[in-house]
């Protein structure tokens, strides 16, 4: 259990055990390195590992076994403890030394036991006994594990992305790191503190449904700030780069959605997640129909009237939800300020405000086999500081939306995100893509406290 996350000193593995050992597997997040491996990597797997435990000066590995799996950690324990747990140790699967068995022979490394395995008189016998048709690990893994993790965006592109001070309107901006496929991005006219810093920017993944191809507002009829002019970014050296601008065929597309023969209209009722308190899910309104399946949404009762607190989501979004989906699913919808949980119905709502529910089957609340379910640990973003990386549980699964908490936050901070949102990662996916990861904050967690005296969010950031 010395295996720390570099950066931030958390230690997933005592975490873990502290904590149950559930987590998400890999395989659940379809955007990460080695999802498609994943089906290959079980308990009871052998490997090849880098020995440690041993006073040679040389690297030798010995051979090891998964006991336990919690996204890309593996707990192993080497060959011949046998049943004995005391040495068990975690380590990353996308960062440790490691492969599969017959790999040391190939390419001339030595095999050397751990000094304290049980004496073992005839190593190779053991290990010929122990080693028969045992599963190992794919030729391909570290392969596989560089090929997914090169990404299209570079730095100097430019983007159209949310504004993050202006959530109803996109804003250019350009790529300025790409790490772990999520990107920093920096809006061209943010304007540069005195330390030349850039004064606004904001961090999303390169499928994330707020960020687009140059020209997608004008194209779909969104709200695009116009850059100041004035503003000059030009001694920042993300700025100096020869800019290019992004095609859409770097973009994941959403799901084609059919807008003929009755689509969302103007003023029709739904419910629809808060964009900026995303543990909410809310009585809300389509105000606009933009092309290619995007509307442009309120929160019913808390609109600002001028149309600067609309939110754009795409008809296949899993952040809208016909009528009545919160009470089918026991989930409390947030109303509109007057309004009485115990007395507030739709048809009562639809009825005063003169308006029709938008027709259930124009929602994509299909149910997806995916694998989540409540108590499973994973890093994911806080949406409302999207730079952050969080350790996180799921509390929740209502169809494909997941409830997440972040561990040793008030409950405040929770958030209902996609089960394919690609905001969400395997435990241990920092540490594979040397993102920093935000552990826990407050309390010991196997304590079951919960950290007390963060104000609740208004707004992004
Ligand atoms: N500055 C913020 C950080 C919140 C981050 C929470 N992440 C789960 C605050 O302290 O309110």
């Amino acid at each position: 259990t010395t295996d720390r996350d570099a950066s931030s000193g958390f230690d997933w593995g005592r975490y873990l055990e502290k904590t149950g050992y559930l987590a998400a597997p890999v395989a659940c997040f379809r955007h990460v390195p080695l999802c498609a491996q994943w089906d290959d990597v079980t308990v009871g797997l052998k490997l090849e590992v880098l020995n440690t435990h041993t006073s040679l000066a040389s690297k030798v590995y010995w051979i090891a076994t998964i006991v336990r799996l919690a996204g890309y950690k593996a707990l192993l324990r080497y060959e011949g403890l046998k049943h004995d747990s005391t040495q068990d140790f975690w380590c990353n699967l996308g960062t440790a030394d490691i492969h599969p068995i017959g790999w040391c022979a190939v390419n001339s490394k030595l095999l050397v036991p751990p000094q304290r395995t049980h004496q073992v008189t005839d190593w190779r016998a053991y290990l010929m006994k122990r080693l028969v048709g045992a599963r190992t690990l794919p030729a391909d893994f570290h392969v596989k594990l560089s090929d997914s993790m090169r990404y299209p965006f570079r730095q100097g592109m430019r983007v159209e992305v949310v504004d993050r001070s202006l959530v109803s309107r996109t804003r250019l901006a350009v790529v300025d790191t790409v790490i772990g496929g999520r990107l920093r991005l920096l809006y061209e006219d943010a304007g540069l503190g005195p330390g030349g810093e850039v004064l606004s920017d904001f961090w999303c993944h390169i499928w994330s449904p707020l960020l687009h191809p140059v020209g997608w507002s004008s194209k779909v009829g969104h709200i695009i700030k116009e850059t100041d002019k004035r503003v000059d970014m030009s001694s920042h050296p993300t700025f100096r780069k020869i800019y290019c601008d992004t095609v859409p065929v770097l973009f994941k597309k959403p799901r084609t959605v059919y807008m003929e023969g009755g689509f969302f209209e103007e003023r029709m009722k739904l419910e629809a997640i808060d964009p900026l308190n995303l543990g909410n899910i809310c009585v809300a309104t389509v105000h606009k129909v933009l092309m290619d399946g995007y509307l442009m949404v309120g929160i019913d009762g808390v609109e600002i009237g001028d149309g600067s607190d609309w939110f754009c989501y795409h008809a296949s979004s899993h952040a809208i939800l016909p009528t009545g989906y919160c009470q089918k699913n026991n989930i409390p919808l947030t109303l509109p300020p007057g309004y009485d949980q115990a007395t507030f119905t739709w048809s009562n709502y639809l009825e005063e405000t003169r308006a029709v529910a938008a027709p259930r089957r124009l929602f994509n609340t299909d149910a997806v086999g995916h694998g989540f379910a409540p108590g499973m640990k994973l890093e994911a973003v806080d949406l409302m500081e999207p730079r952050l990386v969080c350790v996180a549980t799921v509390r929740r699964c209502v169809g494909r939306l997941l409830l997440l908490h972040f561990d040793g936050w008030e409950s405040e901070f929770d958030q209902w995100v996609d089960c394919q949102s690609p905001d969400i990662y395997p435990v241990g996916w920092c540490e594979v893509t040397g993102y920093q990861l935000q552990p826990p904050i407050g309390p010991d967690p196997a304590q079951g406290q919960e950290h007390l005296g963060s104000a609740k969010k208004s707004k992004l950031y």
